[in-house]
């Protein structure tokens, strides 16, 4: 694939050429200088996928479910693109032989799309790229993309609402966890499914969890349901899809789905507009030193954090600007 004109990448990405399309992901996960310009000539493809983020604790049985998922999507001839967001055991690569072999029958799918992003902490601005990788898939082609995450940091809410339904996972197990889950997790799934349903426990999760949600804030006319599934062996997997399209439905007929796809938008207008005038910022010179140089001055308490800023700010925008 290297070696090939931008415009030869792309019209092999048109014509649904994988190996085009992980060049191009690459290209958009390392922030290579041709991303922009692929992702702008994508841009008119995309919008018809359906996202679906997939979150919970560690070991929940996520991989597995989105594997049934997946399969499930195929079942009904849709197309899949599955993204896993820094992973323990990635889903390719080859590095975790067990997730491979138990994923096979949908890597030689020629129909499903699997890429895992082990990259977080690096360079910042992930959840964007996770964005951007299912923006890609979306104009690839795919109707279902399906992300993974193990939530939940600021991260995972980014990517939550990015996704037009947010699946989260629990296990009977959970009991406890779920006190200090429930801040975060109780908050952004929009479907719930209480997996390893074969294990002792599952009816009082699932009930413990409608209780929650009875309690949460905003629901938006939308009750979130809870499935039991076992992931393993695909029991449920159905149900929780169903579930998920009648999510799907609710926004479509409440217009919420383009609502919140212009959020999305104005979202990552904001973000780029905001990382650029970082950028700019501190890239000019003398910003960071004095930055620096002003920190023991605020330590000793001789000047504010506010009355350094407004003088880095006055060294960059001049005079007339004030903070606000
Ligand atoms: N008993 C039982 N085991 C399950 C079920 N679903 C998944 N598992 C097992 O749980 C373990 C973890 O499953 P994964 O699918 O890797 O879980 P995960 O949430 O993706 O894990 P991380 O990505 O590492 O956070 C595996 O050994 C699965 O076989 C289930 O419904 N019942
Ligand atoms: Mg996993």
């Amino acid at each position: 694939m290297s070696g090939l004109t931008t415009k030869e990448l792309l019209e092999r990405f048109r014509v649904g050429d994988r190996r085009a399309c992980a060049q191009i992901i690459s290209f958009v996960e390392n922030g290579a200088p041709e991303a922009t310009l692929l992702l702008d000539e994508l841009y008119p493809m995309m919008g018809r996928a359906y996202r679906i983020g997939v979150t919970g604790p560690p070991g929940a049985g996520k991989s597995t479910l989105v594997e049934k998922l997946a399969m499930e999507c195929r079942r009904q001839g849709k197309k899949v693109g599955i993204v896993a967001v820094d992973p323990s055991s990635p889903f390719s690569g080859g590095a975790v032989l067990g997730d491979r072999v138990r994923m096979s029958s949908l890597f030689t799918d020629p129909e499903v799309y699997i890429r895992s992003m082990a990259t977080r902490g690096s360079l910042g601005g992930l959840a964007g790229r996770t964005k951007e990788v299912c923006d890609i898939l979306d104009a690839f082609g795919k109707d279902f993309i399906i992300v993974e995450t193990v939530g939940v940091g600021q991260m995972e809410l980014d990517i939550a609402e990015a996704a037009d339904s947010t699946v989260v996972v629990l296990v009977p197990e959970s009991g406890d966890a779920i006190q200090t889950l429930k801040a975060g997790l109780m908050e952004i799934g929009e479907v719930y499914c209480v997996n390893k349903s074969d294990r002792e426990g599952a009816d009082r999760m699932v009930m413990e969890i409608g209780t929650m949600l009875e309690m949460r804030a905003k629901n938006d006319g939308w009750m979130p349901p809870v499935v039991k599934t076992v992931a393993t062996t695909g029991k449920g997997v159905e149900e929780l899809f169903n579930k998920i399209l009648a999510h799907r439905r609710y926004l479509e007929e409440s217009n919420r789905l383009s609502e919140r796809r212009r959020k999305v938008i104005r979202n990552e207008i904001e973000r780029i507009i905001e990382e650029r005038l970082r950028e700019v910022f501190y890239h000019q010179p003398g910003v960071r030193k004095r930055l620096e140089e002003m920190v023991s001055d605020v330590e000793q308490r001789k000047v504010s954090p506010y009355q350094v800023a407004d003088m880095l700010w006055k060294m960059y925008f001049g005079n007339e600007q004030r903070r606000v």
